[in-house]
């Protein structure tokens, strides 16, 4: 009942102009359809106090504009014409009937389409006779009206009725019932008294349409319509029949919500225009053979791996074909590379048959075979590949990457965008013309993953904007066993796209033609406007949700239609046998041919006795191994001369300082910078800039994106000023260091993270060259990216044989502002590290960079700028790319001792993993009674504390600046100078957080005296792990004497909590005191 009340109001508009004649007589002319009839009704919604129906201007079919004008007058009387405004003011005052109105001014002239109507008199009949004299009478201009408000309702509710179930069974818009009050002949029209103006109106466009032959009758087409092609005219039938035609067969499209009367008329002529989905039978040709080849691809799948999950793409076999028409249309008009997202369903077939993948490498992921490279896989349905080619169609080279992508459905999305936008970056494809992305959604998922709604919001962003994307959603109404009335509350599954004015099409995947029609059109639209676009092929699964699953158990009716549905491939080809396009035996001969060619490749498949991931890669950085020491990593540390350049820099105003105003608290941030260069020290804001800067001075792309990030959330970072009195006028410092220096992108996200943190991790996916960085608000938002930090950024490399550099900034730090604003959430980071927390590995002068080269990530808490400066630069100086999640301090920021030399950044410095102590206990470590370690911000409260004890003699603090991977050989070091010390691990996070479970084991190890020497499993392979192979079977070798005791690590800081921090001030710093009490006795 709801869904019908939905649709009737938003059909009154067009019900109020539909003529209200006797109902056999309207069903004769209206439509053949009784779709259409089932549509139309009527509700009266609005009242004018003022008698209208006296007015001289207003009839029956100008009710929806004279509705839109009263309402636009409520909200604002400005908003309307002058005349409008007085009529209402008049007829609201209660003026007389006929004396509200008063006329407008003069029309401008006619434009295109737009014929006086009294031109068009000798055409116009019957009806147009009386106007012959020179004056064309009222009722001639109201049927017009009509007319025109019939060609609108088409145009915008057509696709309500469209035929867009192959199975017939349902509406795609949910709306699968037209209840009573929706049938015309449910009503006794044109009978009831005029109580309202709707109603009115009504009557009036029904008595027009009383006349006898209607139908005949000629009308002037408005400006809004492209249905009649070289003609101005035409009869009410014929009018009716290519609407018809345009919008109610097997194609719906949504797109009069868009504000831009360009577009609209774009695609109103691109759907309306005569003749304009007629195709070559070349074109019905192409068409057949790709759907072969889509369908035997599954049947072949089918019939050798009968019982193998493949989630195959049965029942919607066209969406090959389609995907295909898409990319044959964007080459031609100029894109040369299509990255692609995609879920499970058809994901092999995509891959065979869109990409051209070989088809013996996708035949070997059936087959139990180890892997002769790196990394643990991933199941086949989720690899990325990566393919260039030349598109036979179009004869232009094309590159195609499918992004490897977890089963979390949806998640891609950004990623897909990142990868795009970057690619688009540095082709310097500024419009998207050569780069596109194309989104493959499930009905299911496309309407509830929210992801997907935050990136249709990164779309039309200036630093986020890939220029447009394709989205085709195999809509196969159905997710897993749930029907779409449960899994969503919007009419179409699509809907989450009209946020963004993206034009929707709606098709029927038993309609080929259709289909590849609307693929045309969408890869017109992006290439014309650089808009989103989707494609909604509505269609059905013939199988269950995979292979192996019962359909019937839940969707029974459904699946007994679907049995008894022959097979597109079969209606299609038995079309264009009928219009004598092929002959039987070539529709057999290309089944056969290709049947053959996936018998050939399987044989070849079986003589493979591994798999490569390789084989998988979705971005291959060419070049950036090749020629490489894994283990070399490059100086960190920079020419003073650049320290300064870039400090002044960014200390300066902008240079054409006389005319750009800046604020007078940024003037102070300026001059305190510029001191802080003169005397050789930098603070955390400034340590980064020179990060950056010098990076880009070595040709690095750097780019920084989060929320705020520009100012910086805690207003330290100023990357972006202000002119104070010009809108709009910035002056971005990092941007004009040098030359030929690096571009530097800094730029303020859409308040999202999922979506973000997944495009920027997809942009540091294209380049290696370049310092990506995301920056959380405060820590704790990361964990609405979990997604992406769990199933890619963790586990990327591991499973697709990826590598990423992006770096995450987590501000951190337990600063009494309450349970939220506090956590990053370090704990979490940790416990995905991958390193083997009883494994040392063999000290050599290789150490740290084989422990980076062998973790997943790298998880850090600087607590200088200057090894802040160092982490960031030597993202870019490591031989490989890793992650690198960092804790971020807030209060340091400003800390007056959180402050650098330049010293510690020029050359012949370096990142420090472990900062020792260096006051009066390192120079008497033996008369040390207690070593603290320690990371972050706490450093400073406990340095301070123990200075106010006076215990800088007997209290050594070692900062562990570099969490993950453990730096066991400094860690060992360190305990070992302070022979005679008590060791502790003092944290302000509580003891089930922060880095406390896990230091405590590899403090262990790194102290115990032996070690488990035997690799890590993922660089063994589990299986040598489990059955020999390769592994050693001395599993211990001793470190230290095994007669030694072990020294034992305690924990110093606060108790176990549910929550990350007390929302009490007082209770804060009480827990703090205690926290240094307990680290400071001794
Ligand atoms: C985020 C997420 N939640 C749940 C699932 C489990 N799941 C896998 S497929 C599927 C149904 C998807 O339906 P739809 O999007 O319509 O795609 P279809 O399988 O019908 O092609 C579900 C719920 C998942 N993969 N990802
Ligand atoms: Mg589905």
């Amino acid at each position: 009942m709801y869904r019908a009340r939905t649709v009737l109001t938003n059909l009154v508009p067009l019900a109020s102009l539909i003529p209200r004649a006797a109902p056999d007589r309207f069903a004769s002319w209206i439509l053949k359809s009784d779709h259409i009839l089932c549509s139309i009704t009527g509700t009266d919604i609005r009242h004018y106090s003022s008698s209208v129906a006296t007015e001289p201007f207003l009839n029956g079919s100008s009710s929806a504009y004279v509705e839109e004008m009263y309402n636009a007058w409520l909200a604002d009387p400005k908003s309307v014409h002058v005349s409008w405004d007085s009529f209402f003011r008049n007829s609201t005052a209660g003026a007389a009937p006929g004396q509200a109105y008063q006329a407008p001014p003069s029309l401008a002239e006619p434009g295109r389409n737009q014929l006086p109507i009294t031109s068009l008199a000798p055409l116009l009949g019957a009806a147009g006779a009386p106007a012959l004299g020179g004056q064309v009478n009222e009722k001639v201009i109201d049927d017009h009206l009509a007319v025109q408000a019939i060609i609108r309702s088409y145009q915008i509710r057509g696709h309500h009725i469209a035929k867009l179930d192959p199975l017939g069974i349902s509406s795609a818009d949910l709306d699968d019932k037209h209840p009573p009050e929706l049938l015309y002949s449910h009503y006794s029209f044109g009978k009831r008294p005029s109580t309202t103006y709707s109603q009115h109106l009504q009557q009036k466009v029904a008595s027009m349409m009383e006349q006898e032959g209607d139908m005949d009758r000629v009308f002037k087409l408005p400006s809004t319509t492209f249905i009649g092609g070289k003609e101005k005219a035409l009869s009410l039938r014929e009018i009716l029949s290519r609407l018809e035609n345009a919008y109610c067969r097997h194609i719906g499209v949504e797109f009069m919500f868009i504000n831009s009367l360009e577009q609209c008329n774009w695609i109103r002529q691109k759907l309306e225009t005569p003749g304009v989905m007629e195709i070559s039978s070349e074109e019905k040709r192409l068409i057949l053979a790709r759907l072969t080849r889509a369908t035997g691809f599954e049947a072949f799948l089918a019939r050798k791996w009968s019982s193998e999950k493949r989630f195959g793409l049965e029942g919607c076999e066209i969406l090959i074909p389609a995907m295909k028409a898409v990319i044959d249309k964007s080459t031609e008009l100029g894109v040369e590379s299509i990255v692609m997202g995609m879920p499970h369903r058809g994901r092999l077939n995509v891959l065979a048959n869109v990409c051209r993948k070989p088809l013996e490498q996708i035949f070997t992921q059936f087959a139990a075979l180890e892997a002769a490279d790196d990394g643990s896989g991933d199941v086949k349905y989720h690899l990325g590949t990566y393919i260039e080619r030349l598109n036979r169609v179009t004869n232009k080279n094309i590159r195609l990457a499918v992004v490897a992508n977890p089963s979390h459905l949806e998640a891609v999305d950004p990623i897909v965008q990142g990868k795009t936008r970057a690619e688009q970056f540095y082709r310097g494809d500024g419009e998207g013309k050569k780069v596109m992305s194309l989104l493959l959604h499930g009905d299911a998922a496309f309407c509830g993953q929210g992801i997907v709604y935050e990136t249709f919001h990164l779309s039309d962003l200036p630093d986020y904007t890939t220029h447009g994307t394709i989205h085709i959603v195999v809509n196969n109404q159905i997710g897993f066993t749930t029907d779409p009335r449960h899994s969503r509350s919007s009419p179409y599954c699509t809907d989450v796209a009209r946020v963004v004015n993206a034009p929707i099409f709606h098709v029927n995947s038993d309609d080929p033609e259709a289909v590849m029609h609307v693929c045309k059109i969408a890869a017109e639209w992006r290439a014309t406007f650089h808009k989103d676009v989707v494609i909604d092929i509505v269609s059905y699964r013939r199988n269950g949700h995979n292979e192996i699953d019962e359909p019937m158990f839940t969707q029974p009716l459904m699946y007994r239609k679907i049995k008894t549905t022959p097979h597109v491939l079969d209606k299609y080809s038995k079309r264009l046998i009928e219009e004598g396009v092929v002959t039987t035996e070539e529709v057999k001969d290309v089944r056969d041919k290709y049947e053959k060619i996936c018998e050939e490749s399987y044989l070849n498949a079986r003589k493979e006795t591994h798999i490569k991931y390789k084989d998988w890669l979705d971005s291959p950085w060419s070049g950036f191994f090749e020629g490489k020491d894994p283990l070399k990593v490059s100086p960190t540390g920079v020419k003073e001369d650049t320290l300064v350049h870039i400090g002044k820099r960014m200390s300066s105003p902008p240079p054409n300082a006389a005319e750009f105003v800046i604020h007078k608290g940024i003037e102070r941030i300026l001059r305190s910078r510029m001191e802080m260069v003169e005397s050789r020290t930098v603070d955390w804001a400034l340590g980064e800039g020179m990060a950056f800067g010098s990076l880009l001075k070595e040709g690095i792309h750097v780019r920084l994106s989060g929320q705020d990030v520009e100012r910086g959330t805690f207003s330290h970072r100023h990357h972006v000023l202000h002119h104070q009195l010009v809108d709009k006028a910035t002056y971005r410092p990092l941007c004009h260091l040098y030359p030929d220096q690096g571009p530097y992108t800094v730029c303020n996200s859409s308040l999202s993270e999922f979506g973000v943190l997944g495009f920027e991790l997809g942009y540091s996916m294209t380049n290696p060259n370049a310092l990506v960085c995301w920056e959380a608000q405060f820590g704790d938002f990361n964990n609405t990216a979990q997604c992406i930090i769990d199933q890619f950024i963790s586990s990327g490399q591991a499973k697709w044989v990826r590598q990423s550099g992006l770096v995450m900034l987590n501000p951190h730090g337990l600063e009494g502002m309450g349970p939220e604003h506090s956590s990053a959430r370090l704990e979490r980071f940790l416990q995905m590290s991958s390193d083997d927390p009883d494994y040392f590995p063999p000290e050599s002068e290789e150490f740290a960079v084989r422990q980076l080269h062998d973790i997943n990530w790298i998880v850090a808490n600087c607590s200088t700028p200057a090894n802040y400066f160092h982490i960031l630069r030597r993202q870019i100086a490591l031989p490989f790319r890793k992650p690198l999640i960092l804790m971020t301090p807030k209060s340091l920021l400003r800390h007056p001792e959180a402050k650098s030399s330049f010293d510690e950044m020029t050359e012949n410095t370096q990142f420090l993993r472990v900062i020792p102590d260096q006051g009066p206990a390192s120079q008497n470590p033996s008369s040390v009674k207690k070593l603290l370690f320690c990371t972050g911000k706490v450093y400073y409260d406990l340095r301070k504390a123990r200075e106010e004890r006076k215990l800088e003699g007997d209290i050594a603090i070692s900062r562990v600046e570099q969490i993950s991977p453990f730096p066991y050989d400094l860690i060992k070091k360190e305990c070992a100078k302070y022979s005679n010390a008590s060791l502790a691990w003092a944290q302000e996070e509580a003891k089930n957080q922060g880095s406390w479970t896990y230091v405590q084991p590899r403090f262990h190890t790194a102290l115990s005296g032996s070690r488990d020497v035997r690799p890590p499993i993922q660089r063994e392979g589990f299986f040598n792990k489990l059955f020999g192979g390769k592994s050693d079977d001395n599993a211990t070798s001793q470190l230290d004497s095994p007669n030694t005791k072990p020294r034992i690590i305690s924990y110093v800081g606060r108790p176990t909590a549910a929550s990350p921090a007390t929302g009490s001030k007082m209770q804060h710093l009480k827990e703090l005191n205690a926290l240094l009490d307990d680290a400071l006795s001794l």
